[in-house]
């Protein structure tokens, strides 16, 4: 049992109610501050208006505007100008579409060492990087923490991950987290934390560490998180923000529920392969394979210096005619400097191609690759098909790796380039412009809130019945992603619009002249059946994404069934009211075949007296099933999801 660790200190001042301490075992904590983007916010701030919050109980929410800035048609600025003005009226910070990624500026403006941080968006344990406990949740965990209340999660297991050493030239914090990839996989680190300490944490920068906090949600764990140092404070203070720092360090005797040592000076430059973010080689065995596109950018790899980096690599040379390169800067601070120092200017003349400060291509958002091109990107997912092609190519790498492809046209180490290491510190002092933060007046009552057309309302499901009668809807693979579930690019700006956005639900399993999963379901749901997902390990990893669960929802699946699910995802299932159940036999997946019937008989009174669920497949089968719910989760679950609690 972990114990003086510095995530315990943070929880300990964060617990409410009792706890037992026991890892697995439910805690309560306090959330001082919340963040949402335009993606997933939409849905939240409606579910916090359905809830009745007139001003937000926290001490900072900010709805930051970063994934759907396309405006290909008219619901992206719709949905911004519903955000603003709910932001308004709600006593929330508004960042504008432009002023770049959430994760990014929350670290740059608003971070603060020791506090807890609850955002709508998977990669929010970024602000682990400045000593923030940061978690990812459904929109609708976050909007009740906006109203004041606890955030429910397991008691952690805790992860001591020991830095020793220092990254050797061209090797860069991607690296690091590569390795932890490696080491971890995507699989299996549900209901765990990690926590970094040893004398080469001092040797990373606060943008540096944020890389690792923030690909962590890759490793499945609830957060990363570092120490508060000198390095922190050095970050803070070039922010115009030092007296937000405080030190916040483990106990020289912290004990750890595992252990994990990673000598920085041995590592190398890695990649992480078609598509999986862990299925990681070194730069060096994919030396020479073609490459056709580079992105540098999203929440993972867009700060100062990485951009810096990526100039300083380009200047006074010109990319490779078959290699097309994008760059994405996380933040307009970021830009702004870039475009003052004279950075930006060597990268555009290499012949990059400059898009504005936002997710973009991150989330499918433009520049989806060729058919059967290798595309690099600094990024953090590379799941089938998220780059908007199918059957992509997508390798992860650091900026130094991605721009030295960009050069080459070929997977290349960068050491191989020939190039002088070029030695890139933090600036002193940020350029600091909050102007495209909107503070919220005093009193937003009289505030109207903008609601065009495309602005939905979230979907309320019924209570959950006696018995379950159904079908299997659909058997899925293998770490079965949220982007699988519900896919974003062309469809991410039909967020706000449920019976649309449904239509596409599973859309990379539907078959060419099949019925879509959507048509069965929605007829399996006219004939009064209950829907049944059936997966295997990591269901639903990725993306916080509610909609993941909003949508089978609303296309009447009532449960899914499988080996694992991930944390977030299984949250979200609760809080809409469908039941995520676990094969107690593992085998028991083969048992079920698509289109099978399934009954579970007085499935309310099995949940109620908290006992084994039995299923019945094709009438004669029966297949055991456990959940791990707390009571608050079957009281949300038998009312039909949190909404119809109120
Ligand atoms: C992502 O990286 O997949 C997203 C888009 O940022 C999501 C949120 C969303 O689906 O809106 C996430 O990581 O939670
Ligand atoms: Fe945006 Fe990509 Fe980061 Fe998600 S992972 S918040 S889409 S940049």
């Amino acid at each position: 049992m972990a114990s003086n660790t510095l995530i315990q200190k943070i929880l300990a001042k964060h617990i409410v109610g009792e706890c037992s301490h026991v890892a697995g075992e439910p805690v309560a904590i306090r959330i001082d501050q919340t963040l949402t983007q335009d993606a997933t916010g939409t849905m939240a701030y409606l579910e916090l208006e359905a809830m009745g919050v007139k001003k937000v109980a926290t001490e900072l929410s900010v709805s930051y505007v970063d994934h759907n800035m396309m405006q290909n048609g008219p619901e992206n600025r719709n949905d911004h100008l519903y955000l603003q003005s709910i932001a308004a009226s709600r006593g929330i910070r508004f960042s504008r579409p432009g002023n770049g990624i959430c994760h990014q500026l929350h670290l740059e403006r608003f971070g603060i060492p020791g506090k807890t941080l609850l955002g709508s968006d998977s990669h929010t344990p970024t602000g682990g990087g400045i000593g923030m406990m940061a978690i990812g949740a459904g929109g609708l965990d976050v909007a009740l923490a906006m109203a004041g209340q606890p955030f429910r999660m397991a008691y952690p297991k805790i992860i001591g991950v020991k830095l020793t050493g220092k990254l050797r030239p061209w090797v860069a914090a991607k690296d690091v987290i590569l390795k932890m990839l490696s080491i971890l996989t995507t699989k299996g680190n549900v209901g765990c934390m990690v926590e970094y300490f040893g004398e080469g944490v001092s040797t990373l920068t606060v943008p540096q560490r944020a890389t690792i906090t923030n690909m962590g949600a890759e490793l499945g764990v609830t957060c990363s998180v570092f120490p508060s140092d000198g390095m922190t404070k050095a970050f803070l203070e070039a922010q115009g923000r030092g007296d937000s720092w405080v030190e916040l360090t483990a106990e020289p005797n912290a004990e750890y529920d595992k252990l994990i040592e990673i000598d920085l000076g041995t590592l190398e430059e890695l990649a992480a392969c078609p598509s999986s973010p862990d299925n990681i080689k070194t730069v060096a065995e994919l030396s020479g394979i073609k490459v056709g596109q580079c992105i540098i950018g999203s929440c993972t790899n867009s700060s100062y210096r990485d951009l810096m980096m990526v100039a300083a690599m380009l200047k006074g040379r010109k990319i490779h005619p078959d290699v097309t390169l994008a760059i994405a800067p996380g933040s307009r601070q970021v830009l702004e400097m870039l475009s003052r120092n004279g950075a930006l200017a060597d990268i555009i003349s290499a012949g990059a191609r400059i898009l504005e400060a936002g997710c973009g291509p991150c989330i499918g958002q433009g520049q989806s690759p060729a058919n059967e091109t290798v595309t690099l990107r600094t990024f953090n997912r590379n799941f089938p098909g998220r780059t908007g092609t199918k059957g992509d190519q997508s390798y992860l790498v650091s900026p130094e790796v991605a721009a030295a492809a960009a050069l080459t046209g070929t997977f290349t180490a960068p050491s191989a380039l020939g190039i002088e290491y070029p030695e890139i510190n933090d600036p002193e002092e940020f350029l600091i412009d909050d102007s495209m933060i909107i503070e919220p007046p005093a009193d937003g009552e009289g505030i109207e809130i903008i609601r065009k057309p495309t602005i939905g309302k979230p979907p309320v499901n019924t209570a959950l019945p006696a018995d379950l009668s159904g079908v299997a809807l659909i058997k899925t693979p293998d770490k079965t992603s949220t982007d699988d579930i519900m896919p974003a690019g062309i469809h991410l700006k039909h967020r706000s619009n449920i019976p649309e956005y449904a239509k596409v639900v599973f859309e990379r399993f539907n078959e060419a002249g099949k019925p879509t999963f959507a048509q069965r379901a929605m007829a399996a749901r006219d004939e009064g059946k209950a829907g049944f997902i059936i997966g295997r390990d990591s269901y639903g990893q990725g993306s916080s994404r509610e909609h993941a669960a909003i949508c089978p929802m609303y296309l009447g699946v009532k449960a899914v069934i499988a080996m694992a699910i991930e944390r977030i995802h299984a949250a979200n299932l609760v809080n809409f009211g469908i039941i995520p159940l676990i094969f107690v036999d593992r085998a028991d997946y083969d048992a079920i075949a698509e289109g099978d019937s399934i009954q579970i008989s007085d499935v309310r009174k099995a949940l109620e007296n908290r006992e084994e669920i039995v299923a019945v497949v094709n009438g004669s089968k029966q297949i055991r099933l456990k959940y791990n719910l707390t009571d608050e989760d079957i009281r949300i679950i038998l009312a039909g999801g949190r909404l119809n609690l109120r």
